[in-house]
């Protein structure tokens, strides 16, 4: 094993980040004490395998990586969320069954043939469009995130909450997401002079409708029809939704039915009831669209016990809506000093960056953070300074620095700092 400079490079024992460019950091592994002769054949050597099947499953020893806190508004069937399970997971893309859901009246049961995107309004050739008509034009795949503006919404209260970070944070998610440019079909209908914004409705009960601006619409926008390689799940829009890269969750209509090209917003339920930003005046935010940058370490984080003192791997995930990750910083003491962490190769715009820090804990009270940068030069704000200006129980967009606490005992906490 290579000799590892392990001087710490930040307070409480942060080690340098490029320890991660050398093995054996967190020498883990147990010694070999077998006899010579090799290791002894276990059970299921002994026997052949189970078969093949249609659909891969997660193994029967990972049942607890589910999604979490799965909940309906009482008397509803599916009005609520089911959120991902962000402590369990490493790398960038979310497995698609952990995807998080946000319905606000379930999950309709569209079948595909009959289902169609209508395109109309303020355009020369009203469109129709079905399912089989919308593949055969050139899909465009990009892997980015999706967050509901109300993730981490529960950190504006008063005492930290004890859940767990997917509990916490788990409204966000990343996929491989493959669909038509809207532009494309925006194109093909002929857009007329002095449009300005879509209002894109869903086909299901709640009949989700949002206004975009044209702007973004004509810039990135996709008619998504394929999650991750394959169709869409329907929780999370089959057969198709809008996706507009880094935009708040709540825009990105799934099931979607109808575009309405307008001079103006349509200023919908979903816009002005919800999803918009009250300040301490009273008076609301029109339009927040693109996500904040924003950074949450998911390992070690609430519930974790640590092992003995020693190096461990602080891990979390970091995304803005406003391009790519340029940069994190990890703390152990608190935020009194900061070293920057190792980002994963993969570093995509409005995706969610793996980051990796080497900390060597010396087995007492601890506090880890980490503090994301984007390629625009935003930077993530103290949860003191998001809460600044911010109406009583103001929850959406909420994109402060998360702290746990490490006891002396181990045990890993949601603590403000
Ligand atoms: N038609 C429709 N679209 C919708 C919703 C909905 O309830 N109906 N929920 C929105 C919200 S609030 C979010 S955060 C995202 C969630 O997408 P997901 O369920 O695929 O994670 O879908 C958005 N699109
Ligand atoms: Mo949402």
């Amino acid at each position: 094993m290579a000799e590892l400079d392990q001087t710490p490079v930040a307070g409480n024992g942060l080690l340098d980040r490029r320890i991660f460019l050398k093995a054996g950091v967190a020498g883990g592994a147990a010694l070999l004490t077998a006899q010579a002769g090799g290791v002894e054949r276990e059970a299921w050597m002994k026997m052949p395998g189970a078969p093949m099947s249609d659909n891969g499953v997660p193994s029967a020893h990972e049942a607890h990586v589910k999604r979490l806190a799965v909940s309906s508004q009482p008397g509803t069937t599916g009005t609520g969320v089911s959120r991902t399970p962000l402590e369990f997971l490493d790398g960038l893309i979310t497995p698609s069954r952990l995807h998080f859901e946000r319905h606000h009246s379930g999950i309709p049961d569209i079948n595909p043939d009959e289902h169609r995107l209508v395109i109309h309004g303020m355009v020369e050739r009203p469109l129709s469009f079905s399912l089989e008509a919308l593949a055969r034009y050139p899909i465009k795949s990009r892997i980015q995130f999706l967050e509901c503006s109300g993730n981490s919404g529960g950190l504006i209260a008063p005492e930290p909450i004890q859940q767990s970070c997917g509990v916490l944070h788990g409204l966000v998610a990343a996929s491989e997401w493959g669909g038509v440019p809207l532009s494309v079909l925006l194109d093909e209908a002929g857009v007329k002079p002095g449009a300005k914004w879509i209002i894109a409705d869903g086909a299901d009960a709640a009949m989700m409708s949002r206004s975009v601006p044209l702007a973004k619409v004509m810039d990135d926008a996709i008619v998504a029809l394929y999650q991750n390689g394959e169709r869409l799940r329907p929780g999370n829009g089959y057969p198709m939704r809008l996706f507009l890269p880094g935009w708040e969750g709540n825009a990105c209509v799934k099931w979607l039915r109808t575009i309405k090209v307008m001079n103006q917003p349509a200023m919908t339920k979903d816009e002005t009831s919800k999803y918009s930003d009250l300040n301490e005046e009273g008076i609301a935010r029109l339009f927040t669209f693109p996500m904040g940058v924003k950074s949450i370490i998911t390992n070690p984080s609430h519930g974790f016990t640590m092992g003995p003192a020693g190096p461990y791997q602080v891990s979390g995930i970091a995304w803005s809506g406003s391009g790519r990750i340029r940069r994190v910083e990890v703390s152990a003491d608190g935020g009194g000093s900061w070293a920057d962490a190792a980002l994963d190769e993969h570093v995509l715009s409005r995706c969610l960056t793996r980051f990796r820090s080497a900390w060597r804990w010396d087995g007492g009270p601890a506090v880890i953070m980490s503090r994301a940068t984007d390629d625009a030069g935003n930077v993530q704000p103290t949860r003191r300074a998001v809460l600044e200006g911010r109406a009583n129980g103001a929850f959406y967009h909420y994109n402060g620095i998360q702290a746990w606490a490490v006891s002396a005992v181990g045990e890993v906490t949601n603590v403000y700092a």
